[in-house]
């Protein structure tokens, strides 16, 4: 076969290869489970194939749910000095102007972030409560008895412990922006709502990706934010695409993807599988605790790669 014909054929089988996936198994909508289940169940229908799902009444004995009013937040760590992700348009960690902007990290008393949250005090930037290294073991510990250290069943089914357990709290108008990782996520949301909009890893031949300079929003004397670049960083491979209005021109493949989308509620669970591209928004003041267990690098994760990386060398030919 000829070179030109052999190219054509990978990129047909790149193209096809996110339906065949579809029809095989990933479904038209995140399916809810009334309650946990055992971990071998859980294993075996949800984690190793790679498939989302809700699960409720997982977590409505935590006193969180009841006890997490902001009377209580401002009690228990109010004075307390936290990190802040503060940017001026609600998107930390994301593409813009050709650079992978990340959020000024702004330490300051949680009451103070609370009295923004609450709009007893104006601000024109976006504050969001997102830091992602385990924030609520190492910033509000004191938080942990009214959830718990781990879910027993996730780490019996996977025979390990989280590798992070994340504290979220913020306004309305911070998005996480389309991106994926290595976690198995288990999303638990204590009041308000997130909303998610998926795609399964089979999705990549159409998700573009691009490399950046990373750079970082710092706050100048006047309020104003500047965009200061980290020069020795590495380039950071970023999807610039909002694929809540995705510019078609420029990504004409995306046209394809399909999109799950799902609304977590309080008192629900969204098991997040690894790899899977997630973009996350949320009702203002929503508070959310995160699981992240770290994934299995198995087959699984061999065969995304290969995946990834056939995307991108087509794309460069
Ligand atoms: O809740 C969010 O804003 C983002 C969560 C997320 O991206 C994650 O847990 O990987």
């Amino acid at each position: 076969m000829a070179e030109g014909a052999a190219l054509r054929a990978v990129r047909g089988c790149l193209a096809a290869f996110p339906r065949e996936a579809r029809e095989l198994g990933w479904p038209e909508s995140i399916p809810y489970l009334d309650r946990p289940p055992s971990p071998l169940e859980f294993y075996r229908e949800w984690v190793s194939p790679n498939k989302p799902c809700i699960i409720r009444n997982a977590i409505s004995h935590w006193p969180a749910l009841k006890k997490w009013t902001s009377a209580y937040l401002r009690e228990v760590v109010g004075p307390k000095v936290v990190s802040v992700a503060v940017t001026p348009n609600g998107y930390a960690d994301a593409v813009f102007q050709d650079r992978f902007v990340m959020p000024e990290e702004r330490q300051m008393p949680f009451m103070d972030f609370l009295d923004i949250v609450e709009k007893k005090v104006t601000s024109p930037n976006v504050f969001y409560v997102q830091k992602q290294c385990s924030n609520l073991t190492e910033e509000f510990p004191e938080l942990i008895c009214d959830v718990q250290p781990d879910i027993p069943w996730m780490s019996e089914a996977l025979g390990k412990k989280p590798d992070a357990v994340n504290f979220w709290l913020g306004e309305a108008a911070a998005v996480t922006s389309l991106h994926k990782d290595h976690y198995e996520n288990l999303y638990c949301v204590i009041s308000g709502e997130k909303h998610f909009l998926l795609h399964p890893p089979s999705d990549r031949p159409f998700i573009p990706y691009e490399l950046y300079q990373p750079a970082t929003y710092h706050v100048s004397e006047d309020g104003s934010f500047e965009i200061v670049d980290e020069k020795t960083a590495e380039k950071v491979p970023w999807i610039p695409l909002d694929p809540l209005n995705p510019d078609l021109e420029l990504y004409p493949e995306y046209a394809q993807a399909k999109p799950l989308q799902c609304t977590v509620k309080a008192g629900e669970m969204l098991y997040l599988p690894s790899l899977w591209f997630h973009h996350v928004q949320q009702s203002h003041g929503c508070i959310a605790v995160n699981y992240w267990y770290d994934m299995e690098y198995d087959i699984k994760y061999s065969y995304y790669q290969l995946l990834d990386c056939l995307t991108k060398t087509v794309k460069m030919l």
